[in-house]
């Protein structure tokens, strides 16, 4: 029933609080102009495990590359892809920047990955499975550019699973996730079942020091995330499996960590919940993958979604609300 004859048929009733609450759902007079929905913000490929810089008023969104197909029920991943945008809606595709095949010494799986920008140049630290140390590792590759091509930095890996000794699992070494401190100290953190970090040296392509191991993060399972506002340091990451997303806070970047819950909640349709965090333009955004394309989506098949983060005035951040209609013009 239309707006206007519900309002009529409950005048006719005498119901004059519901007709005017009829009439005012839509409000007099006003056109219903629904919203775009701008969730998942890539549709033509699966994109999963965000990652995402600002560089000369443009946001660059690095993602992995789904590419199982639907009766193949694990990660098929040998690529990684670079986006653009200007307005956070409207995404420009570039070249496939970096493969698997880029590293001489890895074999396959383009998990997780994140470009920092340094001095101009682009460093972007990726997961594979390394070719003769069984097990996952980290590579670094470089760019003048964001959108590349980049180029193995180092022609080894940067972290090996035998360097890792606090879990006998050969996955523990992925997920890498990078920050540069405001007294230029460059950290990288990463980690699946336990979280590490060290400090890389100034070309960003050694690790200088000791591996450490990240305390006071409940359920932590992998894809940590570091970002700074104000004096806080946050530590978001996947939480529990399924994953939901939640967070710790510090006033160092070394710890101690403070566990403050979860941050977002479950995935729709995805076993893992993979975020980044930025700010543009003075809005802060979250950025995400759930299994939303349908009918194909799933834990396999994930695609890249953003909606806005809100933080409390305590620093504290709001949960998540994830949503069809996304970020709108
Ligand atoms: O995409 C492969 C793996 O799934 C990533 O490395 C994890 O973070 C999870 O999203």
């Amino acid at each position: 029933m239309k707006i206007h004859s519900l309002y009529h048929l409950a005048i006719k009733l005498g119901l004059v609080c519901l007709a005017h609450s009829a009439l005012h759902a839509q409000g007099p007079g006003e056109a219903t102009s629904p919203l775009k929905m701008n969730n998942p913000v890539i549709t033509h490929k699966f994109t999963a495990d965000p990652a995402a810089i600002v560089h000369n008023d443009t946001v660059y969104l690095y993602t992995g590359h789904d590419e199982a197909e639907q009766d193949y029920h694990f990660y098929k991943m040998n690529e990684w892809l670079v986006f653009s945008s200007t307005n956070m809606v409207d995404w420009e595709e570039h070249p496939v920047p970096l493969k698997v095949a880029d590293f001489s010494w890895a074999k396959s799986d383009a998990w997780a990955a994140e470009v920092i920008e340094k001095e101009g140049r682009f460093y972007w630290y990726v997961t594979v499975e390394h070719a003769t140390i069984p097990g996952k590792a980290i590579g670094v590759a470089v760019a003048d550019s964001p959108v590349g091509p980049f180029k193995d930095a180092l022609g080894n890996a940067l972290v090996t699973n035998d360097m890792t000794k606090a879990t006998d699992i050969g996955w523990d070494d992925i997920d890498p996730t990078v920050f540069i401190d405001d007294d230029g100290q460059a950290y990288l953190f990463w980690g699946n079942t336990v979280c590490y970090y060290a400090k890389l040296k100034e070309n960003m392509i050694e690790l200088d020091g000791q591996i450490k191991v990240v305390e006071g993060l409940p359920h932590f399972t992998e894809a940590p995330w570091i970002h700074k506002r104000g004096d806080w340091y946050y530590l978001s990451y996947a939480y529990q499996f399924p994953e939901k997303t939640a967070y710790a806070m510090s006033k160092s970047i070394e710890g101690p960590w403070e566990y403050k819950g979860i941050l977002n909640e479950l995935a729709g349709n995805c076993n893992t919940n993979h975020q980044a965090i930025i700010e543009y333009k003075g809005v802060p955004y979250y950025i995400y993958h759930t299994g939303g394309i349908q009918p194909m989506g799933g834990s396999f098949r994930r695609s890249v979604c953003i909606d806005r983060l809100y933080y409390n005035e305590d620093g504290t951040m709001k949960r998540i609300i994830m949503t069809s209609e996304g970020i709108q013009k």
